[in-house]
């Protein structure tokens, strides 16, 4: 741990809050990375493939929402073509060639392998697309970084319940089975589910993204129980079946905001663990540690009781589930887009049971942060630091692949401000594995290209490479921030001149 930062951290958070200053946080580091470090960028199929309804796909919650109701994105538009990556996907592997990168994180999507979901719609048209991919990936000297659910549940589950119906969890296990026998000669590193907090919070809880559904005070984490059973069953059967032989790793994907009290007040130091384990542990410690975390069991029992419920509403492990889930990660997978500066409130007077309610803070970012033109990202680079140090000591994961960190702009090539927010990210990432001996062993920025970026449809974009939607070819042009990351993955270095 840097004792300067912490003391100037200290000093500083009288008079501006908690946060640091940006010009503090922005110094950029003249260090080398190492040279085993695996520099990436990041997709998802939903958000790139296009091709919804071809060589048998199955309908996803995504298809079927926008279908349904093409106002539930904000342009319109839906993910029926995207990027086209289903059919430019040689073209696309060139292009991360292009870049310099080693690593690509991507998805599979679910309804291509079994286009229902269930075993008997198996697809073998969809596995050939995949194992071609990757074989190609491999020719090019690129490690592929396999997500078997980026949020595109095959319709059919939904109908059933979806991640509100705990045999989702087998029916995930019986297609990650499928895909490690297929895949698994060639991909070393797969995570299972991703960003359960915000298919959960959004999915399942608020209904603004796919399947739109509004249970935020007990559906939401019913989700979330049913997506930790899930990762826990695709990660024994790797362990039990694929391990020996294939001698991969297997983790999941967490979302992270790096959080940090508003005052030195216990009250907002208290507030701040609350929000950690709202936004982080209640993933993060079932898996890391074992069971909910303790300030959530408590909290969600209070509330519940002062609503009258005859019990909690957040849904018990039994002792057996408990082991079944303890322990099931090789790696910490973790997105981080942004920080949070956090005070504590008055406890929120009984009403309609909210998950919000539950977690009881208020939350806001510091004055002087950049925004992006997303409303809840705002860039603090010291964040990246700080949240990988909590993650070290906290989850003790042994290692971390940072598998998302990305910036949203308007579709301009001219895009310094990525390249701004990337650079302080980057450096203080660098200081976490240099300074403070975190093991960081790759990075996949989000994202390789502009895509599909969910109920925003394509208002926001996160790429690297510029894609032009209005094209039919779908052209894919670096912008200066691609150029940028491309000379950092060439040289390992962030400025022009690195220390030798
Ligand atoms: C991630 N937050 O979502 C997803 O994994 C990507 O599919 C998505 O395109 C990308 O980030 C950009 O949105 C997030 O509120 C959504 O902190 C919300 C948050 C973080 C990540």
């Amino acid at each position: 741990m840097n004792a300067v930062l912490f003391i100037a951290f200290g000093l500083l958070s009288g008079a501006l809050g908690a946060s640091l200053p940006a010009k503090q946080q922005t110094q950029i580091t003249n260090k080398k990375f190492p040279s085993s470090f695996l520099w990436g960028t990041a997709t998802a199929s939903a958000q790139i493939e296009g091709a919804w309804n071809e060589d048998g796909k199955g309908e996803s919650i995504w298809d079927h929402w926008l279908h349904e109701d093409p106002s539930r994105s904000d342009d319109h538009k839906n993910a029926d073509v995207a990027c086209d990556s289903y059919h430019k996907w040689r073209e696309d592997i060139q292009l991360l060639k292009e870049l310099g990168v080693k690593l690509y994180r991507f998805s599979i999507a679910w309804p291509r392998i079994l286009p229902t979901g269930y075993l008997d719609s198996y697809n073998q048209a969809g596995v050939d697309y995949y194992v071609n991919f990757v074989k190609e990936l491999l020719a090019n000297d690129i490690t592929p970084l396999v997500t078997l659910y980026h949020w595109d549940l095959p319709q059919t589950l939904q109908e059933q319940g979806g991640w509100l119906n705990d045999s989702t969890a087998d029916r995930f296990g019986e297609y990650a089975r499928i895909v490690f026998q297929n895949l698994g000669p060639y991909v070393k590193l797969w995570t299972t589910v991703n960003e359960p907090h915000t298919t959960c919070t959004e999915g399942y809880g608020n209904g603004e993204m796919a399947p739109g559904i509004k249970m935020i005070g007990d559906g939401i984490y019913q989700c979330a129980r049913t997506q930790i059973l899930a990762h826990a069953i695709g990660y024994h059967i790797y362990h039990d079946e694929f391990a020996a032989t294939q001698g991969g790793k297997v983790s999941l994907v967490l979302d992270a905001t790096y959080n940090m009290p508003a005052t030195d007040s216990e009250d907002d130091k208290t507030a701040t663990e609350w929000e950690y384990e709202f936004n982080l542990g209640w993933f993060a410690h079932p898996i890391y540690i074992g069971n909910w975390p303790q300030i959530m069991i408590d909290r969600v029992a209070k509330r519940s009781a002062m609503e009258g419920l005859s019990g909690s509403r957040l849904p018990a492990w039994s002792d057996d589930e408990i082991e079944f889930v303890k322990g099931t990660f090789d790696f910490f997978g973790l997105n981080h887009y942004t920080s949070t500066i956090v005070s504590a409130i008055d406890e929120p007077a009984a009403g309609e049971p909210n998950f919000y309610l539950d977690t009881g803070v208020s939350t806001t970012h510091g004055d002087d942060w950049v925004n992006s033109t997303a409303s809840w990202l705002w860039s603090y680079p010291y964040g990246m630091r700080g949240l990988l140090n909590y993650v070290w000591k906290n989850y003790n994961p042994g290692e971390i692949y940072v598998t998302e960190n990305g910036w949203s702009s308007d579709p301009t090539l001219n895009d310094q401000t990525r390249i701004d927010y990337l650079q302080g990210y980057l450096s203080n990432m660098l200081d976490a594995i240099l300074e403070d001996g975190v093991n960081v062993a790759g990075y996949t920025t989000w994202s390789f290209m502009d895509n599909f970026e969910w109920a925003k449809g394509y208002t926001q974009r996160y790429g690297i490479i510029n894609v032009d939607f209005d094209s039919d070819n779908r052209t894919r042009t670096f912008k200066d921030s691609a150029k940028w990351y491309q000379r950092t993955v060439s040289t390992y270095c962030l400025v022009e001149q690195c220390e030798e």
